[in-house]
């Protein structure tokens, strides 16, 4: 689509922003105009000498240009006319904006502290300034922190008490696997470049196994799909460890020398039989039994998980005990044995985060923690959530679609009508939450500012060069805090450094002019590829620590354990177990639902059943049922499947509240529920996570 009116073009590097493990590189073609007119992005494309992605974009972000460039961007700062939720907005100046914010935010911090003040902000650009370079203005100010996540935060933390770290092997050596389990993850649709590495693997004689409470289409693709009830893995772990110390398939020697309290956990798991894993989990007694004896005698065997099976109340335990299988089995020998998940571990080594963010700009004050997961609970005034400090009376959302992402979205719904709560959202599109906001602020896209990710799927950091000047008046989230500290009167130096400068601080051991020109730079990890073959664990014994003294602490068992979360006791009153999976292939999160090549290409938001559980209630497929529990209701209509067990329903995740049948329904032209208005905001065991997925419904036809 060249146009008379350009002149010349040039290509761009830059590297994609999404919260996704695959942090792709991309090239993008820009034409400057003959006419004076700003230059315009015409083309975007994989690049192809991007080690990892090799050329290939995915679904969500091959029409990336229709998102830059949609009709739909929020443009300019807004002020919000009509009602809360209402979504009427009027134009305004940044001046304006800026000056709102300010006197606002002076006002409350006179009358109750700065820590009334919560920036909240999310991975929606996981690039380092997008996301990190804003917490400078924050200490600065004093606010209220979010501590543990909606992503990320358990699995790490969950195998950091097994293993000191969230490290494992480098993804791309399951090239190397000849057993690769992918556990709780849907490699195929959320980790998908990684998907040919694995077919390598298999293309040399490699297996591999599927372990998901739903079958996804990465467990069509598995040499054998095993489909456990959800949040029951840690029984199906406990009883792999049992066969595997009563067949003498645990390697002796590697576990003398690099493990702690082995002969703790083998009486601790002389109980969990192959038959009791089978009465919990629901899988066959023989399906246990050879999955330990695979596991025991194929080497090198990979455990490959990302971040699914973290969203229990018992997420951490998930993680915590998978974590020692691979030390019973000596899987850390192999290059391509051992656990893989998240290696943003590694490229965290080579950012210095408080370069980034400063922490010393709190000047000795210990501003206070509000949870992630909490939102709904925080913005009610829940004493609890509020840990003792004010209430929460200004709301700064950043690359965060909450009231599509957070779960017990009813209750931050709530939080967020308060008349006297301030909200501002910084987001490219009115979004159900910047529908809530007293002022909307545009942001810029990927293509727009330049920025470094780090990833957390591969080995290689990116450069993301701007590509085209910000549309509108949209600005990066850097500038934005800049602006920000300059309307607030603040001139502490830090707040205002340019990107190049922060960028130079934040990675010291980088040369950037070199990663500019290269586009990618790759972190170190051990050349064999075997990063704990010899031990090394950064745990208080300096082993793996089958027996966790620190986690008794904590109030948690020292040993793998399997226990129920609390919403199990609600299974009279909601018989089904409600999965809210990422599944649609054009969409990254919330992102896209909303946009014509993405959501309609869908179809919309549907509830899963089974037969057995269709006959039973009644409900045919196509017609609406209604689902329901104490936090919420949604009426979706219905798919017979054979993707969940009778007992689990599944209503996929990602559609904002419009895309629903009866689009709005929230009253006053308000958005109405989404799949997260029932899902469950339990913390999780530790890491501060939460228990999306524990979450149990009723279902009936509407
Ligand atoms: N296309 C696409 N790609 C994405 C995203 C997207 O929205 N769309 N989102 C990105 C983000 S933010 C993330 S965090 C990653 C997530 O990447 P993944 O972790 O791979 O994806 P999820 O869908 O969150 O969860 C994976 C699987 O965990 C399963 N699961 C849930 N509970 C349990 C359990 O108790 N046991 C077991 N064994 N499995 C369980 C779910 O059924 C699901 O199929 O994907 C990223 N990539
Ligand atoms: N039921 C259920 N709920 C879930 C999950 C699930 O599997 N099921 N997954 C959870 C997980 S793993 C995650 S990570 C969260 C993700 O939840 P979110 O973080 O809300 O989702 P995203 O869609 O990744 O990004 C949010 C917003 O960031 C905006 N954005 C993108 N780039 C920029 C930028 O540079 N600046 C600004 N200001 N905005 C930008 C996008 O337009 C988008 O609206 O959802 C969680 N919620
Ligand atoms: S969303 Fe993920 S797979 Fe798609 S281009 Fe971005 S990094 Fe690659
Ligand atoms: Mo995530």
């Amino acid at each position: 689509m060249s146009n008379p009116a350009a002149t010349t073009s040039r290509t761009v590097h830059g590297t994609c922003h999404h919260d996704c493990p695959d942090s792709c590189g991309w090239q993008v073609t820009v034409e400057a105009r003959a006419d004076g007119a700003a230059p315009v992005a015409v083309q975007m494309r994989g690049d192809a000498a991007h080690p990892y992605s090799q050329g290939e974009l995915c679904p969500k972000v091959n029409r990336f240009l229709d998102r830059v460039y949609s009709p739909d961007r929020v443009l300019h700062p807004l002020r919000r006319v009509g009602a809360k939720g209402e979504g009427r907005f009027e134009q305004i100046t940044w001046a304006e904006a800026l000056d709102e914010i300010a006197t606002r935010f002076h006002g409350i911090i006179a009358e109750h502290g700065a820590e009334a003040i919560m920036p909240y902000v999310s991975a929606g650009n996981q690039s380092l300034l997008a996301i990190m370079f804003g917490d400078r203005f924050w200490h600065h100010l004093g606010a209220s922190r979010v501590v543990g996540a909606l992503c990320g935060a358990v699995a790490g933390a969950g195998s950091a008490t097994t293993n000191g770290t969230g490290k494992g092997i480098d993804p791309s050596d399951l090239v190397h696997s000849k057993l690769i389990i992918l556990w709780g993850t849907n490699t195929r649709l959320t980790n998908r470049h990684l998907w040919p590495f694995i077919d390598q693997a298999r293309a040399a004689g490699a297996q591999e196994i599927d372990i998901d409470p739903l079958r996804t289409i990465t467990s069509d693709s598995a040499d054998w799909f095993l489909q456990p009830l959800p949040g029951t893995d840690v029984a199906l772990m406990l009883a792999m460890m049992h066969v595997l110390i009563r067949d003498g398939l645990v390697d002796h020697e590697w576990v003398a020398a690099h493990t702690v309290g082995f002969d703790d956990l083998a009486a601790h798991v002389a109980e969990w039989t192959p038959a009791r894993a089978a009465a919990t989990t629901g899988l066959a007694i023989d399906d246990i039994e050879r999955l330990a004896v695979l596991y025991g005698t194929i080497r090198p065997a990979a455990i490959r998980t990302l971040i699914g099976a973290e969203h229990h109340e018992h997420g951490a335990m998930f993680f915590r005990t998978l974590t020692c299988l691979p030390a019973l089995v000596g899987a850390w020998r192999d290059q391509g044995g051992g656990y893989a998940r998240s290696v943003g571990v590694w490229s965290n080594e080579v950012v210095d985060v408080d370069a980034l963010t400063r922490p010393d700009l709190l000047a000795g004050r210990t501003t206070r923690g509000l949870e992630m997961v909490h939102l709904g609970r925080v913005l009610t005034g829940d004493e609890q959530a509020l840990a003792g400090g004010p209430p929460v009376k200004a709301a700064f959302m950043i690359a965060v679609n909450a009231m599509v992402s957070v779960p017990n979205t009813e209750l931050v719904r709530r939080g967020l009508l308060r008349d006297d709560l301030f909200t501002v959202v910084n987001d490219q599109f009115l979004t159900d939450t910047a529908r809530y906001a007293d002022i909307v602020l545009p942001a810029t896209t990927q293509i727009e500012a330049t920025d470094v990710v780090t990833s957390w799927g591969h080995l290689y950091l990116g450069w993301n060069e701007a590509a085209i000047a910000p549309l509108g008046e949209a600005v990066s989230n850097s500038e934005l805090h800049r602006r920000l500290a300059v309307a607030m009167g603040f001139t502490e130096p830090a707040l205002l450094d340019d990107d190049l400068t922060v960028l130079r601080a934040a990675l010291p051991t980088i040369d950037l002019e070199q990663l500019r020109a290269d586009g990618v730079v790759k972190v170190p990890y051990p050349a064999d590829g075997r990063p704990f073959a010899n031990g090394g664990f950064p745990t208080p014994s300096g082993k793996v620590e089958l027996r966790c003294d620190l986690l008794e602490a904590l109030g948690q068992p020292a040993l793998p354990s399997y226990a129920e979360p609390a919403e199990a006791a609600l299974a009279t009153r909601y018989p089904y177990a409600l999965m809210t999976p990422k599944q649609h292939t054009r969409f990254l999160n919330s992102s896209y639902s909303h946009l014509p090549k993405h959501g309609p290409l869908e179809g919309s938001p549907f509830v899963e059943l089974h037969a057995t559980d269709a006959a039973t209630l009644g409900l045919a497929e196509g017609q609406c049922a209604r689902v329901w529990n104490d936090r919420g209701e949604l009426q979706v209509p219905v798919r017979i499947s054979e993707r969940v067990r009778p007992g689990v329903v599944s209503i996929p995740w990602g559609w904002w509240a419009g895309q629903h049948a009866g689009g709005a329904g929230g009253g006053d032209g308000a958005p109405g529920p989404v799949a997260n208005s029932l899902t469950n905001d339990t913390l999780t065991d530790w890491g501060g996570g939460v228990a999306f997925w524990d979450t149990r419904v009723s279902v009936a036809p509407a």
